[in-house]
């Protein structure tokens, strides 16, 4: 008897031991446990702390000018759905888009006009994109409106997608439209047209509550995109992913999307009617998610150092300092690139937390030569001249 439990006991540990080498602990790495933190980058950078809990960065290229989706701090650890933290009563209603002007430093904060809902606007993802006028730019919103029946922590977050216009340079936002669909689910991140009228958006969950969504960070693959039209609605342009998070927009169409939980950069090829289809993976050692593509087609990525921290501290608290780090990723033009090596993935930032932290968006002006860097719970804008 005490033999066989000893034996049962031996596989047991046997096969929990496999489980944690085999399975546990990359991910644990992945995670960010026990990961040195290097660095790289850092040594040239300012703050800006005016500008705080912006969660997407937008360069509008010609002009240089950055547009940022900006809360506080303090209402994201009550109220960021992405995340499970559905606090209604402790959620900003009146997040806003800034422009910062590198040149002057200027800081603007767009007026809203003919938006007035009482349920005012939660933000996370961002796009801003030159219509045919290339003085008109559309910006569409991802909002996370409090829920009108129900418990936020019961029903969710009621998310909708804004979209909104501006002129280049301008101090006001106009609304367009609210768009509002059972396929936006936990809405993420959105890429905009130029004419203003469809976008393509992850959903960073497949359930807006629940204990199902915990599963995801062991690799279920509930995640999607979606892709509204607003004169025709929305429908899934493709589901079962894992991970998804920020999503990116070639000028030629193709699609990037950052995984946050195993890390990862999906491409993906739109179809005519605009399903989307797996073109190709680039794995990376850490979770990543709100990328941004540089005038030169490069894909940034603000990516995790230390995943369990900025998660289950940072997020908390965001005075505690979370690290932080930029990926770049590009075609491999090397010798390389003949043995598969298709693209190259470099870290061009990393830092402890001292310069930059909790940064969860990048955006590089390729021109300028400068990064531009912000998180969702961050205490500044942070610039550096690499
Ligand atoms: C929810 O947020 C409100 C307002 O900030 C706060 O007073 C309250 O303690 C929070 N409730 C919980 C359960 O954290
Ligand atoms: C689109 O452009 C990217 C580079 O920016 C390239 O890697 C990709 O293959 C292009 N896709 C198509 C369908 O041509
Ligand atoms: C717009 C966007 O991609 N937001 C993500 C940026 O990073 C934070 C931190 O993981 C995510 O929670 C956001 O969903």
């Amino acid at each position: 008897m005490a033999r066989s439990i000893l034996n049962i006991l031996v596989v047991v540990l046997a096969v929990a031991g496999g489980f944690y080498q085999l399975y546990l602990k990359p991910l644990l790495t992945t995670f960010g446990y026990a990961r040195v933190i290097e660095s790289i980058g850092n040594t040239n950078c300012k703050n800006v702390p005016e500008l705080q809990a912006c969660e997407k960065i937008m360069i509008h290229q010609p002009t240089g000018l950055l547009y940022l989706a900006c809360s506080t701090p303090i209402s994201r650890t009550f109220w960021t759905p992405a995340v499970g933290r559905l606090n209604a009563t402790g959620a900003s209603r009146d997040d806003f888009v800034a422009t910062y002007d590198p040149k002057s430093s200027s800081i603007t904060r767009l007026k809203v006009v003919g938006y007035d809902s009482p349920r005012g606007l939660s933000l996370h993802g961002m796009d801003v994109v030159p219509s045919s006028n290339p003085n008109q730019l559309f910006v569409y919103l991802v909002n996370h409106r409090a829920p009108l029946d129900g418990i936020a922590e019961k029903v969710g977050a009621d998310s909708s997608i804004e979209v909104f216009t501006t002129t280049v340079g301008g101090n006001t936002l106009t609304h367009v439209k609210t768009v509002e669909d059972p396929v936006i689910i936990t809405p993420n991140d959105v890429v905009g047209s130029a004419d203003g009228k469809s976008f393509f958006f992850t959903n960073d969950h497949g359930e807006k509550t629940g204990l199902s969504r915990e599963l995801d960070m062991l690799g279920r693959a509930s995640t999607s995109i979606g892709y509204c039209h607003l004169d025709h609605g929305c429908k899934f342009a493709i589901r079962g992913m894992h991970g998804n998070n920020g999503i990116v927009q070639a000028p030629n169409g193709t699609l990037y999307v950052g995984n946050a939980l195993h890390g990862g950069l999906t491409i993906l090829e739109p179809q005519a009617d605009n399903s989307l289809v797996l073109a190709d993976f680039i794995k990376t050692d850490r979770g990543m998610d709100n990328l941004s593509i540089d005038s030169n087609g490069q894909i940034w990525a603000a990516a995790f150092p230390n995943a369990l921290l900025l998660v289950f501290k940072h997020f908390s608290d965001p005075s505690i300092p979370a690290p932080s780090s930029a990926l770049r990723f590009s075609i491999n033009t090397g010798k390389d690139a003949f043995y598969g090596e298709k693209y190259k993935v470099e870290k061009v930032f990393e830092d402890d937390g001292s310069v930059a932290s909790g940064i969860t968006s990048v955006a590089y002006d390729a021109e300028r030569k400068r990064l531009f860097m912000h998180g969702l719970t961050a205490p500044s804008l942070v610039i550096c001249e690499l």
